[in-house]
């Protein structure tokens, strides 16, 4: 069995512990993919020293050189997409069709971020006083910390890892203990397209590695995406070690319904935005808000095709529904299923393990609804991160906007209607960060800002240009060609 390594300052090495963990495929239990490095604190401060030292050359890189590297990496994810599709799918579940998307998501984020490189937003603006010239430019920050959730092993570290490159930061990236194996090919394709030694790392190991990263003193930001427990302790750190962090937590989203929507549309969204990643993105569906007048047929037909879903070992081409990530995963499905059935909410379908035949071998759980839950039950307020969806009935447009709002979350939304105006006002009144007009919850494009409000995140916004906020700092100058001292706000007025 293979022994993997950290990638550090150019080069594979091994954790200075000795010690490895086994990656398992949570398909088939049995099948151990490799030997993975439980990395210490030794790892992280090698790393962190090699991207500290790296960062004195790179920040003066000219951008667009680059940008040049990063669209290179994103040349090299897409000659390899097909082969890494299948590692990642072996290693987290989620089924083939899916990896290659997440790997697509990589590929445009490397090559929008190459091409910002060519502007990275500085602006200038006039002066109050004469022969004088103000401007404002971004400037990178130091060494990133990237710190990242297993549902998107290879898409959402990109979209930390390249702009922060991109903006001239260099990068120690630690991947979620569940994708290891994504973790090392992120920095196969980084050694291939020639980034210098240093300028991104990986230290792989587990969750006690993110508190090393976020305390060590080189690191100056953090991108953070993971659960809300976690988040936000490290947000604690980093107040208190006035260091920036971009959180990305939980969600419980909500897909209203209402009665002009085109139904058969509705349904094939929220199947895709609830089942599809086995519902374990911060931006699945976890919440339908049904119109009362609609509400017993849709949830009729909607179950009706949820039982058929196709669950299965993600490298079958015909599966839809892959396994959860691990026996932790499966369990909190098992506890919320309990809590909302005693709550008193209505097991639709699903609700249980699914083993049969070879789907016992793994940790697979079967495509859940529950109907009839209410604003008070735990089901309708928490994230599961699994295939478990909560079903409530709206009175009117106004009820199912109150209801979609009466959470803690706030990252995606979305409503089905026909009504233009309905639609304009869920635009305004629903509070997420993202809001989808007939369009399932999930599916986000990597040029547009990624985040939500509320407790979500702590207001940073990843994707497309709002990035560059998290990785750089502003500089401002002025310019004064006058040849005489100008005294601002005293000499001109
Ligand atoms: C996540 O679940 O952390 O919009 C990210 C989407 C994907 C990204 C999800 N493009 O669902």
């Amino acid at each position: 069995m293979e022994n993997f390594k950290n990638y550090i300052n150019g080069q594979w090495v091994a954790p200075q512990s000795g010690k490895y963990f086994d990656n398992i495929n949570p398909a088939d239990i049995s099948d151990i993919i490799g030997k993975f490095p439980e990395s210490g604190q030794a790892d992280v401060n090698a790393a962190v020293a090699a991207a500290k030292e790296a960062f004195k050359k790179w920040k003066n890189m000219p951008a667009p050189k680059r940008g040049d590297l990063i669209r290179k990496a994103g040349d090299i994810f897409a000659r390899r997409k097909d082969e890494i599709a299948r590692i990642m799918t072996r290693e987290m579940g989620k089924p083939v069709f899916e990896t290659k998307g997440d790997i697509q998501e990589a590929i445009d984020t490397a090559y929008y971020a190459a091409s910002e490189t060519r502007r990275l937003f500085g602006f200038n603006a006039p002066s109050e006083l004469t022969a004088k010239m103000n401007m404002s430019f971004r400037t990178p920050i130091g060494v990133v910390g990237v710190i990242t959730a297993f549902n998107f092993p290879v898409a959402v570290p990109s979209w930390k890892i390249l702009p922060a490159l991109a903006a001239g930061n260099t990068v120690v990236y630690k991947p979620s203990k569940d994708v290891p194996y994504a973790g090392v090919l992120f920095a196969e394709v980084m050694e291939e397209a020639g980034f210098p030694a240093g300028v991104f790392n990986v230290v792989l190991g587990k969750g006690y590695m993110g508190n090393m990263l976020v305390e060590h003193p080189d690191v100056k930001v953090i991108g953070f995406t993971g659960s809300t427990s976690v988040g936000v302790k490290l947000g604690e750190i980093c107040g208190k070690l006035n260091k920036r962090i971009s959180l990305e937590m939980g969600g419980k989203n909500p897909q209203i319904v209402m009665p002009d929507a085109n139904m058969d549309l509705a349904i094939d969204g929220v199947l895709w935005g609830a089942f599809g990643t086995t519902g374990q993105r911060c931006t699945a569906t976890s919440r339908l808000i049904l119109h009362k007048d609609i509400y017993d047929e849709f949830i009729e037909n909607l179950a009706e095709k949820a039982k058929k879903l196709r669950l299965g070992n993600g490298l079958d081409p015909e599966t839809q529904v892959g396994p959860v990530i691990h026996q932790a995963q499966l369990d909190t499905c098992i506890q919320y299923t309990e809590i909302a059935t005693n709550e008193g909410a209505r097991l639709v379908c699903g609700g249980k393990r699914a083993t049969e035949g070879d789907l016992a071998k793994g940790y697979f759980y079967e495509p859940t609804i529950f109907a009839d839950v209410t604003v008070n039950m735990r089901l309708f307020q928490e994230e599961v991160f699994g295939p478990v969806l909560a079903v409530a009935k709206a009175d009117s447009f106004e009820h199912a906007i109150e209801l979609a709002n009466s959470i803690e979350y706030g990252l995606s939304s979305s409503i089905y209607t026909k009504n233009v105006n309905d639609a304009f006002r869920a635009m305004n009144l629903l509070e997420a960060g993202i809001t989808y007009i007939n369009a399932p919850t999930i599916g986000a494009e990597a040029h547009m800002p990624f985040g939500g409000v509320k407790g979500t995140g702590n207001g940073h916004r990843e994707g497309g240009w709002t990035v560059f906020d998290i990785f750089t700092e502003w500089k401002t100058v002025y310019v004064d060609f006058s040849d005489t001292l100008q005294r601002a706000q005293i000499d001109n007025y």
